[in-house]
């Protein structure tokens, strides 16, 4: 079929932060010299930019991992390790990310040419010099980076425009947007003759007015049969519908019924039964096409929706019907735009919140900052288990343990690992 795809799933992952240097001064006739090992460099960013020349999020099929680059290990010589390059991904204008696992909404890439960050590279970690204290002279040991993980994103395309046009196949939906724009769209004697939204721009009092024409729906679209539910996704970000009817009902359907069950479609997808209409009638140059606008303008009534006459082929009726699209527009809302969900983090200030949890056999200490404390830690290294314990201790866990009730040797389990508690 073809190749628009609006819907795909990538990872993505920012670069490690690199590693502090535990290094020392080293010269010729000079002793002792002093801990000189730089900072890790900071890890690469993952960047989102929004493409005005993508239309859709094949690429993706043919590349799911994106990767920025890790930052450098610091180096001696107080030298820091490289910052590890960011990593650009293009998307088309348009798409919404999310976190495949939660749903959480991260970015709206609705503006053109915007760019933002989507994931933050891990934290460079500090050399040994920073560990210098008049007391110890020579830390042997230096913080590692911050490890960053493996994300699993949802990209989906939901097209920005003013008016959606929706209606049955072959009603004259794109030969509508040709009228009207000078967007050139496939029109074809068949049904699904579009495959992919088409964009076009009318210009009506000063504003521009940006028209989408999608597939034409069918029954059942809104549960998924056919084609057309997940074409529904581009009039979402809609301000207006042009619900198009055949009123000659030249393929033998009632153009009053094709208007009811396109309605019922819309009302099953979202809210978009919500969505402010104008039913356009189409085919006014064909026989029958008076009779059933009749038809239609009375059904029409009682929904308070207004009735518009045309025809694409005669290119009649399309100053009142763009008038009173260009009226309604200005009292609607902008296009909706998807506010980014912050993540949950632990609060800042409070990393060495924490509280133990005792089973019966093992001391749980609990707490946002257990896990980042712990990553700090080079567990082969007597210097860094030293000032972990000492980290302990100032935070309150060391007494909120003994408090707890646990004693020499007890197992003490922080963020996965176990440890004996020694006093
Ligand atoms: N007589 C007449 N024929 C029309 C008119 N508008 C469109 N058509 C014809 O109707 C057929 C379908 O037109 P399209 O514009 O491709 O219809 P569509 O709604 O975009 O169809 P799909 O993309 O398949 O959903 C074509 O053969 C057009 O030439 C009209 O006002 N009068
Ligand atoms: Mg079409």
């Amino acid at each position: 079929m073809s190749n628009f795809v609006d819907r795909v799933r990538i990872t993505a992952k920012a670069g490690n932060g690199g590693n502090g240097s535990a290094s020392f001064h080293r010269e010729k006739y000079v002793q002792n010299g002093g801990p000189d090992g730089g900072d890790g460099g900071r890890g690469g960013d993952v960047l989102l930019y929004a493409d005005e020349n993508m239309h859709t999020l094949l690429d993706f099929r043919f590349r799911s991992k994106y990767t920025a680059e890790n930052g450098g290990d610091g180096m001696s010589g107080l030298r820091s390790g490289k910052r590890g390059e960011d990593l650009t991904v293009k998307v088309p204008v348009g798409t919404v990310v999310r976190d495949a696992e939660t749903g959480r909404i991260m970015a709206d890439m609705d503006r053109a040419g915007e760019t933002r960050v989507l994931l933050r590279g891990g934290r460079g970690g500090w050399g040994n010099r920073h560990f210098a204290t008049p007391v110890r002279q020579a830390p042997n040991f230096a913080k590692p980076g911050t490890k960053t993980e493996i994300r699993t994103l949802q990209l989906e395309l939901k097209t920005i425009a003013d008016i959606g046009l929706v209606g049955y196949p072959n009603v004259g939906k794109s030969s509508i947007l040709s009228v009207v724009t000078s967007a050139r769209p496939k029109v074809g004697n068949y049904h699904f003759t579009t495959l992919t939204p088409n964009l076009g721009i009318v210009r009506r009092y000063g504003q521009d007015i940006v028209l989408a024409d999608i597939p034409g729906l069918i029954e059942g679209a809104a549960e998924g049969a056919g084609l057309g539910h997940d074409f529904l996704r581009h009039v979402e970000r809609t301000r207006l519908l042009m619900h198009v009817v055949d009123a000659s009902g030249s393929e033998g359907r009632d153009p009053a019924e094709d208007l009811e069950s396109i309605n019922t479609e819309l009302e099953n997808y979202g809210d978009l039964g919500q969505k402010p209409q104008i039913i356009v009638c189409n085919k006014m140059d064909l026989p029958g096409a008076e009779e059933n606008l009749k038809r239609i303008r009375a059904l029409a009534e009682g929904m308070g929706t207004p009735v518009f006459p045309v025809s694409a082929a005669a290119h009649q009726g399309f100053d009142e019907l763009l008038d009173a699209a260009a009226k309604m527009l200005e009292d609607l809302p902008p296009v909706l735009h998807y506010q980014e969900e912050e993540e949950p983090l632990p609060e800042r200030g409070k990393e060495d919140e924490f509280r133990v949890v005792f089973d019966g056999a093992t001391y749980f200490v609990e707490g946002a900052g257990m896990e980042r404390l712990l990553e700090s830690v080079n567990f082969d290294d007597l210097d860094s288990l030293n000032w972990f314990h000492r980290t302990l201790r100032r935070w309150g866990v060391i007494d909120a343990l003994r408090e707890a009730g646990a004693g020499e040797g007890a197992t003490v389990s922080i963020g996965g690992m176990e440890f004996d508690f020694v006093e």
